[in-house]
């Protein structure tokens, strides 16, 4: 890593958890399990049939007992160990492989899939488990209003002004899997560019935001993480 580098955001999406076996978003049909993804990760989707989106990320929490932390995870949980000077990951992914890795400075933008959000209280908590339409609120004991803590299409994702913050303060910003489709996220390249960062994107293949980037290195995360941190 370049000496003169002191803050570094790094930006990881879906392709950085291909490798330890969880399903990218924009696949090439785009579909995810037979559903597109507009389907079921909107507010409007959950008002409609709360029922199908509690089973897609019923089915999806279950698969994470079945995964593992990557090399690239733990390349980016060694370089939060190791690095002297600020790193954030801030993370769109709501799988938990970056902190099974070991990273502490993270953000999950797009929400927890291990967490439950309770409509009627508003508390969030962790859960472990399928959630259906009965579930109960383990803060204020009612059931039925309780929805995964996931920031569907529409709703503000997390932690933004931290984020802004970061990104025009950094000197280094690192963009991994993700295919620069989905706003906010997609823009912090720009953000962090205009503010002065040197910026680098890892990707399978180029994206829909490469152009932004003053370094593009194509392959898989496994490959190119490890080396990037090294
Ligand atoms: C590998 C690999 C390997 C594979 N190694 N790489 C019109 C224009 C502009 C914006 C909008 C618009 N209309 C609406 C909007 C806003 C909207 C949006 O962006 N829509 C787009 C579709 C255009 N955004 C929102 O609504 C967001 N909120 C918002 O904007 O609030 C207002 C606001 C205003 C001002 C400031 C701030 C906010 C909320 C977005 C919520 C996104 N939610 C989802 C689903 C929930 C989470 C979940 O279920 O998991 O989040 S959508 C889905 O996409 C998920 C992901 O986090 C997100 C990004 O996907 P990602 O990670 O990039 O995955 P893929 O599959 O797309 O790409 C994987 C990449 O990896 C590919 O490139 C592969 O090649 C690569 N890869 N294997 C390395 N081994």
């Amino acid at each position: 890593m370049n000496q003169e580098v002191t803050r570094i955001v790094v930006l990881t999406g879906a392709g950085i958890s291909a490798e330890s076996g969880l399903a990218t978003f924009r696949g090439d049909d785009g579909l995810w399990e037979g559903h597109r993804v507009e389907d079921v990760a909107t507010p409007e989707a959950f008002a409609r049939d709360p029922g199908l989106v509690h089973q897609f990320y019923n089915a999806r929490r279950a698969k994470l007992e079945e995964v593992k932390p990557n090399a690239a995870h733990l390349a980016l949980a060694r370089l939060d160990a190791e690095w002297p000077g600020e790193l954030l990951v801030v993370t769109q992914n709501v799988d938990d492989l970056h902190e099974r890795a070991g990273s502490k400075r993270l953000i999950h933008m797009h929400g927890e899939n291990k967490k439950a959000w309770c409509l009627r209280c508003d508390e969030r908590f962790a859960w472990t488990g399928a959630m259906g339409l009965d579930a109960e609120c383990r803060a204020c004991g009612t059931a039925g209003g309780l929805r995964p803590d996931i920031v569907w299409f529409g709703e503000m994702p997390y932690e933004m002004e931290r984020i802004e913050d970061a990104l025009r303060e950094c000197d280094l910003f690192a963009s991994i899997g993700t295919s620069g489709a989905v706003y906010p996220a997609a823009g912090f390249v720009q953000t962090a560019r205009y503010c002065g960062a040197m910026t680098v994107e890892m990707n399978l293949e180029p994206s829909q935001g490469s152009i932004f980037f003053d370094e593009v290195r194509i392959g898989p995360a496994s490959d190119v993480v490890p080396t990037w941190v090294e």
